[in-house]
């Protein structure tokens, strides 16, 4: 839900990060947190366990330039991927403005994906939004590794409505701003209607 706030001239703003254990949400969050000018971004926030797994979430408030006079603040969160912090999820999706679902390319994480997706749809409906509607992009991460499978291939798979995708290596930057991009667009352009 965006937030706007006329007295401080700021647009708020929330993308959330979704998909399998391990396909790399985290890591757009800090490569994104890494090239932002300090002015431009707050404290990043992550919970995580000893080995790095996201235990609630990350999060990262970003400033990405003004509209009319408004700064548009974007809330960046990523959710725990692994299966059993479903609760977890559904919590993170309230109010969201946007997902970006990240995909693992890898061929032998292709059922994590496909459960994750089906998944993120269950937690936005039980949050009351519709998938159709929701301003989405879908990146192909880790095009780095050897085992992944063709982009075409994936997009074939996962493709839910023919939403912007990209090809990354989110933990070299690779597509990780053309990603964050496309859905902060989306969400702006949804603004202008209302
Ligand atoms: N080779 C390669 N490794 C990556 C890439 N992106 C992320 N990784 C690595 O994959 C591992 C998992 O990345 P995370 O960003 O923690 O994954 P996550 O989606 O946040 O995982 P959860 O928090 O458990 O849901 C880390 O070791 C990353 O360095 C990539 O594009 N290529
Ligand atoms: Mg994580």
């Amino acid at each position: 839900m965006t937030f706007i706030n006329y007295a401080a001239k700021e647009i708020n703003c929330k993308i959330v990060y979704y998909g399998p254990g391990l396909g790399g949400k985290t890591t757009n969050l800090q490569y994104i947190y890494g090239k932002t000018a300090p002015e431009a971004k707050g404290k990043m926030i992550s919970l995580a366990t000893e080995a790095d797994r996201t235990l609630f979430f990350d999060f990262l408030p970003l400033d990405l330039g003004t509209i009319r006079g408004f700064t548009t603040r974007f809330h960046l969160y990523t959710v725990p991927g692994q299966v059993f912090y479903d609760a977890s999820r559904k919590l993170i999706l309230k109010g969201v403005d946007g997902v970006v679902f990240v995909a693992d390319s890898q061929e032998e994480r292709m059922d994590a994906n496909i459960e994750s997706i089906r998944n993120l749809e269950d937690n936005l409906r039980e949050n009351g939004f519709d998938l159709t509607a929701m301003p989405y992009g879908l990146q192909f991460n880790k095009r780095d590794l050897r085992n992944v499978l063709p982009v075409d291939e994936m997009y074939r798979i996962l493709n839910y409505k023919r939403e912007p995708t990209f090809e990354a290596v989110a933990s070299q930057g690779v597509g990780v701003f053309d990603t964050l991009k496309a859905v902060a667009k989306q969400i702006l352009i949804e603004l202008r209607k209302r």
